[in-house]
């Protein structure tokens, strides 16, 4: 009978520890699903962030350089299947450039706003403005790299300088860029020791082209001008309105000679061009060639002082100062 209730005790405490585990087992399931739960949430939540901001978002394991996710601004700026990119190593599309010495984890930096350039799958080259916030989530580590494709903003400040440096009417430079540029290729002169010349024309008699044919023929004169004397010129040679129905030619790697053979091929042109209206205009050119010592006055004054010479000189020449 003492046995039986020593039995029927050890069962009970049995019973009982046995309810405690299951109570305890039960408790850390919940807390496991409510934890699943909130994983889950947070990813969701992670993800839909990165499908809202409107900007490419891209998810790097810094120790591999691996692409872990991507929004989907991201993949169609890379353009191609989402799946395909991930994995693939970072450089191979943003900051190509960096591989190997990676600002973030190579040189400690940080990028915040930091003008770069993607590569899309097809191999184009995008400028971006890029930020990377390093951050740690499930105790790895991770790059959040932020990316704004701003082609269409360059393309913008490129044609604003462009409708800033030219002249409407003719296409040609406008004077306003005339002081960069001639700075620079003087520059260029004294460091590489290459000859630069400049060739000045103006219109002989242009007054009397819109006195007698009207404003309107003189401008298609100009414009027509421009157009004859561009398709002679090289691709680095510099065509500016200087004023009015003057006009300048910087010219970098030419001496005096070439210079002089350059402006008798432009006033044989346009002399030999029949314009619309008018039969024909002649032009009176001034050659200088660079000489140490000069100035940028100096040396577009020996110019003006040799075209003012052809047209003393009976116009429809070429003149080169010494
Ligand atoms: P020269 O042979 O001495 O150079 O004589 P010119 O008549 O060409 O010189 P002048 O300086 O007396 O006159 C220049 C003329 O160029 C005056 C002006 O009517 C004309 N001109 C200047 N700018 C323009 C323009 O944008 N369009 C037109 N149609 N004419 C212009
Ligand atoms: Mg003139
Ligand atoms: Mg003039």
């Amino acid at each position: 009978m003492a046995d039986e209730s020593k039995t029927k005790k050890h069962l009970v405490n049995e019973l009982k520890k046995l309810r405690h585990r299951i109570a305890v087992l039960e408790k850390s399931e919940a807390k496991l699903r409510q934890m699943g739960v909130e994983l889950s949430d947070s990813e969701a939540y992670l993800k839909a962030i990165m499908a809202a901001i409107p900007a490419g978002v891209m998810i790097i394991d810094p120790e591999r350089h691996r692409i872990v996710d991507l929004n989907e601004t991201a993949t169609s700026l890379i353009g191609g299947q989402k799946k395909r990119i991930i994995g693939k190593e970072c450089h191979q599309y943003v900051c190509p450039a960096e591989k190997g010495r990676c600002p973030i984890t190579d040189l400690h930096q940080v990028i915040d706003n930091s003008e770069r350039v993607l590569i899309d799958a097809k191999g184009r080259k995008l400028p971006i403005i890029k930020t990377v916030v390093p951050v740690t989530f499930r105790n790895c580590k991770f790059l959040i790299e932020t990316f704004i494709d701003i082609s269409e903003r360059k393309r913008m400040d490129e044609e604003l300088k462009r409708l800033a440096t030219t002249d409407i009417l003719t296409g040609a430079y406008n004077r306003t860029s005339f002081d960069e540029i001639i700075e620079r290729e003087i520059e260029r002169v004294k460091r590489y020791n290459k000859p630069l010349s400049v060739i000045m024309f103006d219109i002989d008699h242009f007054k009397q082209v819109n006195d007698t044919f009207g404003h309107n023929v003189g401008d298609a004169v100009l414009k027509k001008i421009a157009y004859l004397v561009k398709k002679i010129l090289r691709k680095v040679d510099y065509f500016m309105r200087w004023g009015g129905e003057e006009f300048i030619i910087i010219s970098a790697g030419i001496d005096r000679e070439q210079a002089y053979t350059l402006a008798e091929r432009i006033r044989k042109r346009i002399g030999n061009y029949k314009f619309d209206h008018i039969d024909k205009i002649t032009v009176s050119c001034g050659v200088a060639e660079y000489q140490e010592g000069d100035t940028e006055n100096s040396f577009i004054k020996r110019v003006d002082d040799s075209m003012y010479q052809a047209k003393r000189e009976g116009r429809n020449r070429v003149a080169v100062a010494v």
